[in-house]
């Protein structure tokens, strides 16, 4: 039988998931699980990069781990871990950081991004090395394919670099991954400023909806949502809050934004927005209830992570031996 071909990706618990983690990538996740070998892990050591309360952080990571799983992704089918379970993402980030160069990440835009929102005394290391990170962790399983959201390119194209530079100079050792990235996923952009993505870690909760938002918050977070003043249900680049909450509609009903526009023909913005929360509502509605179920059950998210690190630390184990050696460390 031919080998599955291997996934890896991750999110950050960096708040709790929001409908651009879950319309961007999760649902994405969970249409390809069972056709590959695929890794799933909740990146708390990348969280850690901009300052986070860790009361904060061990509820989100456990949080994460409950979106994922009532999302749909089975433990029988995938390996669902946390970063920290497993040393060898450090161990192997370190290795890596000694083959990326100043220039490479200096050229990041997520980091020009995130530190420019931080005083320029407290943008740590970690920040700037983060994506060396995030190749430790799809290089360390080979991984093939790795599902992300365009926001994450830039990262994937650097792993490669970095990927293919360590093979010529000591030899095949690494996969050089692709990015997967869905071209009907809509980038799902913040609900206060269309122009900037929607992110769980933005200061002001009405520009995302949670995963777990309940049925009200989410209609009020709609209606206050940043539209224009011509009037006119568009799609177009002019009118990025109506492009948004379009996107929204259309990738959950899988109605064409073409479609949607003729519908609101003559209709106002109230009309649209409600309509949008409605069927937002109606796709979380089954989730929400399995991830107050699992949050009740935190025994049973114990045995999942706790699994999800073994099988996980067993084959990134094999690639640390095997890098290790390469680059000249006496084994022990
Ligand atoms: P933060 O804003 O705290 O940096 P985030 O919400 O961007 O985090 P990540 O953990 O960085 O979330 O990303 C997890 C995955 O979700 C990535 O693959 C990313 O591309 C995707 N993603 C995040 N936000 C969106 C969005 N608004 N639209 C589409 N995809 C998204
Ligand atoms: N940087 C990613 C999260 C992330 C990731 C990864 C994604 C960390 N490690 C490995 C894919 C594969 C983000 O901010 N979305």
């Amino acid at each position: 039988m031919e080998k599955k071909k291997v996934i890896f990706s991750g999110m950050q618990p960096s708040g709790s998931l929001t409908l651009g983690n879950y319309l961007g990538a999760l649902k994405n996740w969970v249409n390809l699980q069972g056709q590959y070998e695929s890794y799933y892990c909740v990146v708390d050591m990348h969280a850690i990069t901009v300052p986070k309360e860790p009361k904060h952080l061990r509820k989100n990571t456990l949080e994460v781990l409950a979106n994922y799983i009532a999302a749909g992704l089975d433990p029988e089918q995938v390996t669902l871990f946390i970063q920290s379970h497993v040393p060898a993402h450090a161990e192997l980030s370190w290795i890596l950081n000694c083959f990326s160069y100043y220039g490479e990440l200096s050229r990041m835009t997520q980091f020009k991004d995130k530190s420019r929102k931080q005083d320029s005394n407290a943008i740590t290391a970690g920040l700037f090395t983060y994506p060396v990170l995030m190749a430790a962790d799809i290089l360390l399983y080979q991984a093939d394919l790795v599902p992300v959201g365009e926001d994450q390119r830039q990262h994937l194209e650097i792993t490669r670099d970095i990927a293919q530079r360590f093979n010529n100079r000591f030899s095949e050792t690494f996969t050089v991954p692709e990015p997967f990235i869905s071209k009907d996923v809509a980038k799902v952009m913040s609900l206060q400023d269309p122009n900037s993505k929607m992110s769980k870690s933005d200061s002001n909760e009405n520009a995302y909806i949670l995963l777990m938002d309940k049925p009200e918050k989410i209609k009020r977070k709609f209606k206050r949502s940043v539209t224009d003043s011509i009037g006119v249900v568009n799609y177009t680049d002019d009118q990025p809050g109506i492009k948004n909450l379009i996107n929204i509609y259309s990738k959950i009903t899988n109605k064409k934004p073409e479609e949607i526009v003729t519908d609101y023909e003559g209709k106002g913005y109230a009309k649209l927005k409600e309509d949008v929360a409605e069927v937002v509502i109606a796709e979380l509605e089954p989730i929400q209830e399995k991830i107050d179920y699992l949050l009740k059950n935190k025994d049973y998210l114990e045995k999942i992570y706790i699994a999800g690190a073994q099988k996980a630390e067993a084959a990134a184990h094999k690639t640390l031996r095997k890098v290790k050696r390469k680059v000249g460390f006496i084994p022990r």
